[in-house]
């Protein structure tokens, strides 16, 4: 077949993000932009002639086209190996733990997570490397820098193949292998659980909603929990993936996972429930009358995790990124193992994770997962909430109140002003950080000002520096204010205010979070000014 070289111009922008790079699909679409990004991946990485890669993606639409279009390069590019998941279909955990475990070279994720699909919502490609995890920052601002210059790409000149039979096939020379996208993934998660203490559970009575959004999940829970669980069918919700989510928004938060919410809160709750999002790798955590912060989350799965055949040798440390709550160090420091804060970006938790230095990681924006692969993953952490139900043998309220009890309760929530110029978000935040040193020792709202900087990081493992990841407003107490931009949006800039108080008593742990936060919320406001340079008169989301 023959290969074709194409005349290619730079696309202005194609700087990945927090988390690969994310566009309107539109954009994604205009002939040559997917090709030129793809090329210059190909050409950051030294090529991939002889290599074997891992590509899927979400489901999302042009999820199948951009599949064929990704293979026929990598075809020309001279790769030996694809291994795609069926139907062009990957979670990004699956894609981590197939890459770790087939020992392939790389792995092309085609997801924007949880931004909405369509052809007028949002389109992703992101890049992971040989231990599974997204391409470190060294190799995507390569792939920007590249991308600014490329003059052409390589493509076969072929016939889309047949994704939807699972075997071998060809490419030109490359072996084209469509895989179960659930098998592999499956097989690692029933060595890290107790599958037979769950199972149990569920047969007791148990009950369980699991809402998979109409995104890549749904194969997963399907047949993870249901299958081989046991959970009575109906128990996963959404199951199905489509090409727009069903025009949902596959954010498994309080505000766009709203109907398995409520119910939780209603008389008709079962005990458990949980959601991911468009590529698997984000969870929330549900149970009867009550809402698990993924800080929370994150702090009891550490603290709980020994119960879990996978974890019982204990933890070696954990990571969480700068912006998450601090209820995961208090469990750092009783356990006696070492507590790292990285920048927010999953990629930021790989070399901790190699060096054997951290074992669970968690984020502020509902990412959960282990040194079991290098992403996060939504259904890893609802199983191992599985397992510490199925071993506790109480409620999803217990278990959280016993941990407040035990280490005190970490309020937090995170307030989302979307879609504002960008302009005045670069301004709000560099005017902000120009007045840093004049707020310390400063009083708002009757709280002193401690310590306020700009988030910088050392990566201990290979001392990489990354700067201004953040804002630390921290008070008297250790109640803290953190301000950042998010690097995930598509529109405009997206700020996010995170806010933070501990309390010990355990008689003010059942206060309502924004109650219990809003004289920190009011001093925000004061000093970044945030109402009238946004324009806004209260956040867009609060989680
Ligand atoms: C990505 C990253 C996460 C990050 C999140 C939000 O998640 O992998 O590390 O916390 O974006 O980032 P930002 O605050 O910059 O928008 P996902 O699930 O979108 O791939």
């Amino acid at each position: 077949m023959p290969i074709r070289v194409i005349d290619a111009r730079p696309f202005e922008g194609q700087k990945p993000g927090t988390s690969g790079l994310r566009k309107k699909t539109s954009v994604f679409m205009q002939p040559g932009y997917l090709e030129n990004f793809v090329q210059s991946i190909f050409d950051t990485i030294g090529g991939v002639a002889g290599k074997t890669l891992v590509v899927g993606g979400d489901g999302r639409f042009f999820n199948a086209e951009a599949t064929q279009i990704i293979l026929k390069m990598a075809a020309a590019n001279g790769a030996t190996r694809a291994i795609v998941g069926q139907g062009a279909l990957l979670s990004t955990p699956a894609v981590s733990c197939i890459i770790r475990k087939r020992q392939a070279d790389g792995g092309l994720v085609l997801s924007a997570s949880h931004n909405p699909g369509g052809p007028d919502e949002d389109f992703g490609l992101k890049y992971n490397v040989s231990n599974g995890g997204p391409a470190p920052e060294a190799i995507t601002d390569e792939v920007f820098r590249r991308s600014a210059e490329i003059s052409s790409y390589r493509i076969l000149d072929a016939e889309n193949i047949d994704l939807e039979q699972v075997g071998q096939t060809a490419l030109g020379d490359m072996a084209v292998e469509v895989i179960d996208p659930v098998a592999d993934y499956q097989s690692l998660m029933e060595s890290l659980f107790d599958f037979a203490a769950i199972r149990e559970l569920f047969a007791s009575g148990f009950t369980m909603r699991f809402d998979a959004m109409h995104a890549v999940t749904g194969p997963y829970a399907k047949a993870i929990f249901e299958d081989a669980l046991g959970a009575p069918a109906g128990t996963v919700i959404n199951a199905v993936p489509l090409a727009d989510f069903g025009g949902g928004h596959p954010d498994p938060n309080p505000v766009w996972a709203k109907p398995l919410y409520d119910l939780m809160f209603s008389g008709d709750a079962p005990d458990f429930a949980a959601a991911s999002d468009g590529d698997g790798d984000r969870n929330m955590i549900l149970g009867r009358d009550t809402y698990v912060t993924p800080s929370d989350s994150l702090a009891v799965l550490a603290a709980n995790a020994h119960l879990a055949p996978g974890y019982k040798a204990g933890l070696k440390g954990i990571a969480r990124s700068m912006p998450t709550s601090r209820a995961a160090d208090r469990v750092a420091e009783h356990l006696g193992i070492g507590s790292y804060e990285t920048p927010t970006g999953w990629k930021f938790f790989g070399n901790l994770l190699d060096a054997d230095m951290a074992t669970i990681c968690g984020e502020e924006s509902a990412g959960t997962s282990s040194n079991h692969i290098r992403e996060k993953d939504g259904v890893w952490a609802v199983l191992l909430w599985l397992n510490v139900l199925a071993s506790r043998r109480q409620s999803v309220k217990q278990i959280l109140a016993s941990h407040w009890a035990q280490f005190g309760r970490n309020y937090y929530s995170r307030h989302d002003y979307e879609a504002i110029d960008a302009a005045d978000a670069a301004k709000l935040m560099s005017d902000l950080r120009d007045k840093l040193r004049t707020l310390i020792g400063t009083a708002i709202e009757g709280m002193s000002i401690n310590s306020a900087d700009d988030f910088g990081y050392l990566d201990p493992v290979d001392g990489s520096n990354t700067e201004s990841q953040g804002v630390r407003i921290e008070f008297d107490g250790g109640s803290r204010v953190v301000l950042r931009l998010s690097g995930t949006g598509t529109v405009g800039a997206t700020l996010r205010v995170y806010i933070e108080r501990f309390e010990a008593d355990p008689t003010q742990h059942d206060l309502d979070p924004q109650a219990a936060l809003s004289a920190l919320i009011a001093a925000a406001d004061q000093f970044a000014e945030i109402k009238v340079r946004t324009g806004r008169t209260q956040p867009d989301l609060m989680t």
